[in-house]
């Protein structure tokens, strides 16, 4: 049999193609099994300065009045960038972790959102399986399909908490000093109020994350000195960073100010309510929005903040967001495996 020119081609292109998607699988896979091998031997902890015996607020750190560049030109959402001024203030110099979180719970038998019956009446449009209490957690993907979902690695998990990072069958045990995570802007205001603090404004938490300088060129570089993303976000993470998922608090150099992990490791919350942009400064410092238990049931669409910082899910390929004047909307309602928190204090300087 004599096979055409077309044939023989198209047979090579067939052959050539199987072989790329047998390498890519094995590419895929071999990532996976590396991810797994270093997780198990991560630290479970990190060491932090020894805080003074005399210290005013001790675990927080003065951050010094100035003006901020606030805002950055990477995406839409940053500009245009303002000058703000900023009174010194206190901001702790880690994330909240599980085991300060767990002391609040303790203390005033708290029921953190992700642990509550879900408000059908205020998601109409739930699927059944987004009707139990529950978080979105990362699940890096094997494969990817489609035009790019993020639905291919967030997954609503119902029973997924601040306890459960992962949902049924995970916990944070051994993990006290790594941050927590799965909890709302209502959760984290109820910690603040039991801390007697506030959670910082947007203006606050970049001022701060810039080490209380006011940079006109802000660096856009993947920082060194972070928890984020190395490799093709989200099949392939080489951790080169040292830290596959989350990091405990303070591994990493603390910025000028001595704050660790303001950016990567774990978005975190911020006091304002989320705006498309810097054209309308939004500040709430007199006071906190009201909890969303106290919303009449049906009332619309849920508000969002403004979180910042990014988190160890940032890569240089998607979401360039671990810098100081990245943003993003979060839901009030939802909580996410990638969103923690730290708490600020309005108190005078040392
Ligand atoms: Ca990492």
């Amino acid at each position: 049999m004599q096979l055409s020119f077309f044939t023989v081609r198209t047979r090579l292109w067939l052959g050539l193609l199987a072989v790329l998607v047998l390498a890519l699988a094995c590419w895929l896979w071999w990532s996976a099994q590396r991810s797994e091998r270093h997780l198990r031997q991560e630290p479970l902890a990190c060491a932090l300065p020894v805080v003074a015996s005399d210290a005013p607020h001790p675990g927080m750190v003065w951050v010094p009045a100035g003006t901020l560049a606030l805002g950055d030109t990477v995406y839409t959402e940053e500009s245009p960038v303002r000058q703000v001024p900023v009174a010194g203030f206190w901001l702790d110099r880690t994330e909240v972790t599980n085991d300060e979180f767990a002391a609040f719970v303790k203390a005033s038998a708290y029921l953190t959102v992700a642990e509550r019956a879900v408000d059908v009446a205020a998601h109409p449009e739930l699927p059944p399986a987004m009707r139990l209490p529950g978080a979105v957690v990362f699940v890096s993907p094997t494969s990817l399909s489609g035009q790019g979902s993020p639905t291919q690695w967030w997954r609503y998990v119902a029973g997924a908490d601040w306890r459960h990072p992962g949902g049924p069958g995970t916990s944070i045990s051994g993990r006290g000093a790594f941050p927590v995570v799965n909890v709302t802007i209502e959760d984290a205001q109820a910690y603040a109020r039991w801390k007697g603090r506030t959670l910082p404004s947007e203006a606050q938490w970049e001022w701060a994350a810039r080490g209380a300088k006011n940079q006109a060129l802000p660096d856009h570089e993947q920082p060194a000195q972070a928890n984020t993303w190395q490799g093709l976000f989200p099949v392939a993470n080489s951790a080169d960073d040292g830290f596959v998922g989350l990091a405990p608090v303070g591994c990493f150099a603390p910025n000028a100010v001595g704050l660790f992990d303001m950016i990567g490791n774990a978005w975190e919350l911020t006091r304002d309510a989320y705006t498309p942009s810097h054209a309308v400064l939004v500040d709430q410092t007199p006071s906190d929005p009201p909890p969303s238990s106290a919303r009449p049931a049906g009332a619309g669409p849920v508000g969002q903040h403004v979180i910042k910082g990014g988190s160890f899910l940032c890569a240089p390929n998607y979401c360039m967001r671990y810098r100081a004047g990245a943003r993003q909307a979060q839901d009030d309602d939802l909580a996410v495996s990638h969103l923690g928190f730290r708490t600020a204090l309005v108190a005078p300087g040392p």
